[in-house]
Parts: structure tokens; C-alpha cells; sequence
């Protein structure tokens, strides 16, 4: 048995897009998943979660099992239309009134800036390509440190760097759907940073009460076997998706290591990017003030050595067995394994979430703390009249509180856990049948109905033991 500690954050994650629903009311901007799915027009995240009207729901049941934490992110273009200018009294009052309410329930909010949602009007002109677009972003930023400041206490820049950079530029699951550009998807990643470093900056400069950080979504990379080719291959797998964005956060610079494998997975593909001095001057400055760092983990990748061109096929139906990853001078994930997986192909391995801490703790010993800010099972539940028995889920948290338990007990700073998701929510590339939440909705009437793992869940929060 494992006993967290007691002022361990038992929280619930959300995201604007794919809670609130509502996504032509309050005079909001569009943002360019809006015409991406239209375009596809699989699914719309039109009602999603209803959350824009029912937070109250979802709030007065996060009080009730035990959920004293809640991650919400602002829909950037519900605050500024256009990205810019003129900020909009009904955006910026719907944010006041939430924050309100998570307070009236006992429940902290941890506030995101950009979830994957950047105003269409800004996203056209390429995103954090470009460059005015990260001073967008700072301004937006500060706008909403000024705005909510009494009413915030935990910031998050950005969730998920890797992640959303991935989508637009390598997998094209998300807008603007380019696949495999390399040099577009670390540019991407690092602007981005820089962009996260600036806005930490001016928070400190403005003396802004309340901590701020970072979320990055950090997967563990094994080499398939012990073969030097493979070994190799979870490396480089490894420097694009976490040690670049980690170097970023912690050092303010990339080690000749990371810059070594970067250089060689451009060279491969063809690609090329531009680091400025006066980038790393403010990654560096950055670097000391995070307070925390977020990190989303589902599962953990074996990556074997691959010698092709890239191939990828998006499991975006959870049609087991469909997926394919592999990227040209890097590797190829490896899925079909005696390690459990869900109907998505995510390997079901909490092993993979503490050696991560364990790792950030060794390599990164300015981190400070830690949260677990996303973790959780997609799963197709089963509704039966509302009784909703969703023991892999339990199983599968219960497995990751216990890896967190254990990783506090070797020295990391861990101090909280938000599940995802608070209640079931609109999957970016997987619609709505892939289901996380503590609260299953109907997404016809809008009605809650708790599961199983929400009465689990709130014994967790109340004992504090993991059994
Ligand atoms: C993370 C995102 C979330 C959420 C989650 C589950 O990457 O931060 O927004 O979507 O993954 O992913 P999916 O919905 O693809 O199953």
C-alpha cells in the first residue's frame, strides 16, 4: 500500500475545445480547428461537453467525489477574436464567472493559455512559424496574468508542445494537416518555447502572484531490443519528442547532444531551422523561474531501428492493430508487443511514468515540482442504463498512482494528479466515442452520469492510499 501525500492534488483535466462546446456563442472567434473539421466532417466539437453552460454541473460533482483540482484551459479567441486587439467583454466575463465558481466548490483551478487552439485569423498566418505570432501570444498572455490574477493561482503556457507540433507539421492530424516537414516541426517547437519563455519572463516582471509552468506531454522512449541500431533509434525518438523540449524548459539551451541528434534527423529529411541568440537569451533567463512542470503521460514507446522513408497511419477509430509510425532517420514504434494496449494502441506501462520523473529529477535538478497534468484510458464504455463499469480504467489509474507513489518515495516532488478527463469531452482526432471521464456524459441530453471509477476515485482522494 502506498499513501500520497496530503496536499496532493486529486484533480480532474479539461481543455476549452473539447469541454465547452458553444463554439459560436459569446461573439467568439473562430479558431482553425473549426474549418479543418468542417473539412473532414467526421465530427464537430459542437456540443462537446456543453461545458461553456453546464460548469456548474461538472464543478458542484467535482466537490462532491472528492476532485479539489480541475485543469481548464481559455479559449485564446473567446478573449481576443482575432488573436489581438480589442478583447472581448463576454469572453473575458465567462472566464471570471468560472473561476468564480471552481473557488465556490473548493476546487483549484490550474489555467492553461493555449490548448491546441490558437485563433483561425493567427493559425492562417503560420501559427508560431511566425514570429509576430509569438508576441500575439505574450500579449495575450498578459492580458489574462492582469485579468485573472486575483482569481489564478497555478499558470500553464502551453499544453503539449510536442504533441500539437507534431499534428500540424509530421502526422497532419492537425490543422493545417502538412505531413512529415521536419525542419516546419522543430521550428515550431522551439518558437514555441521561446514564445513560453518570453511569457514566463514578463509574469515575473509583472510580479504576478501565483506560480507558472509548463505541460509537456513526456512518453518514455525504449529501445525495442538491445541492439545498438535500436538503441539508438529510442534516442533520437527520444530528443525530438521530449530531451529538446526539457533542454528548452530547464537548461535554456540544447545540448551538444540533443543539437547532434537534431542536426542529423534535419539532415536526413531535409529540413533546416534558425535558432537566434537572442532566442537562447530568453530561454536561459526562463529557465530558473518555471515553479512547476506538467507532464502528460498515457504510455511509454519501443522504438526499433527503421531505415525507410516515413509512413504513418493515425488510429483515430480504435480499430486495434491499425497503427503505423515510422519516421525516416529516426525509427519505428513498435505496437504489437506483450505489453497491454488500448483500443487506440497505447501502451498500457506505468513503469514508463516513473522512469520519466525519476529522469527529470536526475537531469533537470532545477525543475522544482512536478503534477501529473494529464493521465488516463480511452475506453469505449459500456452505458448500460447508466451503471458504467469501467474497471480497466480504475486498473489503469490505480497502476499510475502507484508508479507516482513510488516516484515520491525515491525523492521526486510530485504534488498532484489530474485525471483525464474531469468528465467525458470531444477527442481532437478521435471524435466522441473515445471516452476518459469520471462522469460519462450523453452527448444528446447533456446529462452526467458518475462511473464507476468516480466513486474509486473519490475513496483515492479521501484515504490518500493506493491500494
Ligand atoms: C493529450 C491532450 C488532450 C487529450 C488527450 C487524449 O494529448 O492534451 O487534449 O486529447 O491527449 O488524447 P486523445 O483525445 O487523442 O485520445
Amino acid at each position: 500500500m502506498f499513501k500520497l501525500p496530503e496536499d496532493f492534488i486529486f484533480g480532474g483535466a479539461t481543455a476549452a475545445y473539447q469541454a465547452e462546446g458553444a463554439t459560436k456563442e459569446g461573439n467568439k472567434g473562430r479558431v482553425a480547428w473549426d474549418t479543418f473539421l468542417e473539412d473532414q466532417g467526421r465530427f464537430s466539437a459542437d456540443p462537446a461537453s456543453d461545458f461553456y453552460h453546464k460548469y456548474p454541473v461538472d464543478l458542484e460533482l467535482s466537490e462532491k467525489f472528492g476532485v479539489n483540482g480541475i485543469r481548464i484551459s481559455i479559449a485564446w479567441s473567446r478573449i481576443f477574436p482575432n488573436g489581438y486587439g480589442t478583447p472581448n467583454p463576454e469572453g473575458v466575463e465567462f472566464y471570471h464567472k468560472l473561476f468564480q465558481e471552481c473557488h465556490k466548490r473548493n476546487v483549484e483551478p490550474f489555467i492553461t493559455l493555449h490548448h491546441f487552439d490558437t485563433p483561425e485569423a493567427l493559425h492562417k498566418e503560420d501559427d508560431f512559424l511566425n514570429k509576430e505570432n509569438i508576441q500575439h501570444f505574450v500579449d495575450y498572455a498578459e492580458f489574462c496574468f492582469k485579468e485573472y490574477k486575483d482569481e489564478v493561482s497555478y499558470w500553464i503556457t502551453f499544453n503539449e508542445i510536442w504533441p500539437v507540433s507534431s499534428g500540424q507539421y509530421l502526422t497532419g492530424t492537425f490543422p493545417p494537416g502538412i505531413r512529415f516537414d521536419f525542419g516546419k516541426l522543430v521550428q515550431s517547437m522551439h518558437n514555441m518555447m521561446v514564445a513560453h519563455a518570453k511569457a514566463v519572463v514578463l509574469f515575473n516582471e509583472l510580479d504576478t502572484p501565483g506560480k507558472i509552468g509548463i505541460v509537456h506531454s513526456l512518453e518514455t522512449r525504449y529501445p525495442y531490443t538491445n541492439s545498438a541500431v535500436d538503441k539508438k533509434a529510442a534516442h533520437l525518438d527520444d530528443v525530438l519528442a521530449n530531451q529538446f523540449l526539457l533542454d528548452a524548459t530547464f537548461k535554456g539551451f540544447y545540448t551538444e547532444d540533443t543539437m547532434a541528434a537534431i542536426k542529423h534527423i534535419l539532415d536526413v529529411n531535409n529540413g533546416s531551422i534558425e535558432i537566434k541568440d537572442s532566442d537562447i537569451d530568453v530561454l536561459k533567463k526562463a529557465s530558473q523561474f518555471n515553479d512547476f512542470l506538467g507532464i502528460n503521460y498515457y504510455q511509454s514507446s519501443f522504438i526499433k531501428a527503421y531505415d525507410g522513408e516515413s509512413e504513418i497511419f493515425h488510429n483515430g477509430t480504435g480499430d486495434k492493430g491499425t497503427s503505423v509510425f515510422r519516421l525516416k532517420g529516426v525509427g519505428e514504434k513498435m505496437f504489437d508487443m506483450d505489453i497491454p494496449r488500448t483500443d487506440w494502441d497505447w501502451l498500457i506501462y506505468p513503469e514508463g511514468l516513473y522512469d520519466m520523473m525519476v529522469r527529470v529529477k536526475n537531469d533537470y535538478p532545477n525543475y522544482k515540482k512536478i503534477y501529473v497534468t494529464e493521465n488516463g484510458m480511452g475506453y469505449k464504455d459500456d452505458f448500460n442504463n447508466g451503471n458504467i463499469e469501467d474497471e480497466p480504467r480504475i486498473d489503469y489509474i490505480r497502476e499510475h498512482m502507484k508508479a507516482i507513489a513510488k516516484a515520491i518515495e525515491d525523492g521526486v516532488n510530485v504534488k498532484g494528479y489530474f485525471l483525464w478527463s474531469l468528465m467525458d469531452v470531444f477527442s481532437w482526432s478521435n471524435g466522441y466515442n473515445k471516452r476518459y471521464g469520471l462522469f460519462y456524459i450523453d452527448f444528446d441530453s447533456q446529462e452526467r452520469y458518475p462511473k464507476k471509477s468516480a466513486y474509486w476515485f473519490k475513496e483515492l482522494a479521501r484515504t490518500k492510499e493506493v491500494k
